[in-house]
């Protein structure tokens, strides 16, 4: 069953889970091209979560901030292609939760090894805020944290599984949030991570 976070904020559980196996194959394909990597935060720290991205856009961040840019920096050549399958379920996710239209350019890939976490933040560096977020988690739990408009506001925990994909937009998109550590196991295809594919519309 779905489930509302906020008015504007949906889990589809479940929603990705008959199709996994064939998104972990073309996750694998998108990390041959443009492998993982720990990116550092203009702060200086490395994240904790390994990252990369598919599709016109990618997130990076680095001593000179957080942006989208059209090549990778550590190989100088474009994102790699993002997959139909990939498009196909961030599209039918958004129009489930009533976002006609939904056209992401850019597909950010979190990987979260043992003790690897995400702090509360706001996902603000696209261009257009009216864009819904759609997130689809695969291999081990983990906790989300839903947070409010205001660093300081209480936070919900919702429990993310193999298969969920969240659709947020409207007046959640700038809420805050953050992940933590994934739950210690052993998932079939992922082994001990959690993957999470971030679909947003970076530039307008
Ligand atoms: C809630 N990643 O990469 S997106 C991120 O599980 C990030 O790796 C999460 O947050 C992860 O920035 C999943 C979930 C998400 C995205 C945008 C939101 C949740 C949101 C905007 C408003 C509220
Ligand atoms: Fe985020």
């Amino acid at each position: 069953a779905n489930e509302t976070l906020g008015t504007d904020a949906m889990v589809l559980r479940g929603f990705a889970l008959a199709q996994d196996a064939a998104l972990w194959r073309a996750i694998q394909a998108v990390l041959a091209q443009a492998p993982l990597r720990r990116m550092k935060t203009p702060g200086g720290r490395l994240m904790s979560a390994e990252q990369t991205n598919c599709g016109q856009w990618g997130w990076v961040t680095d001593k000179a901030g957080y942006r989208y840019a059209d090549r990778d920096p550590l190989t100088g050549v474009a994102w790699p292609a993002m997959p139909l399958l990939f498009r196909q379920i961030a599209q039918t996710a958004a129009e489930q939760a009533g976002y006609a239209r939904f056209e992401p350019d850019a597909c950010l890939i979190n990987c979260y090894g043992p003790g690897a976490r995400m702090a509360l933040h706001q996902d603000k560096d696209e261009a257009d805020l009216g864009a819904p977020i759609v997130s689809v988690s695969l291999g081990l739990t983990a906790h989300f944290l839903f947070g409010g408009l205001h660093r300081t506001d209480s936070v919900r925990k919702v429990l993310l599984v193999h298969g969920d994909v969240v659709v947020w937009g409207g007046q959640d998109r700038l809420r805050f949030h953050g992940v933590a550590t994934p739950v210690k196991g052993e998932h079939r295809l992922c082994g001990n991570q959690r993957f999470n594919l971030t679909f947003r519309r970076a530039k307008a």
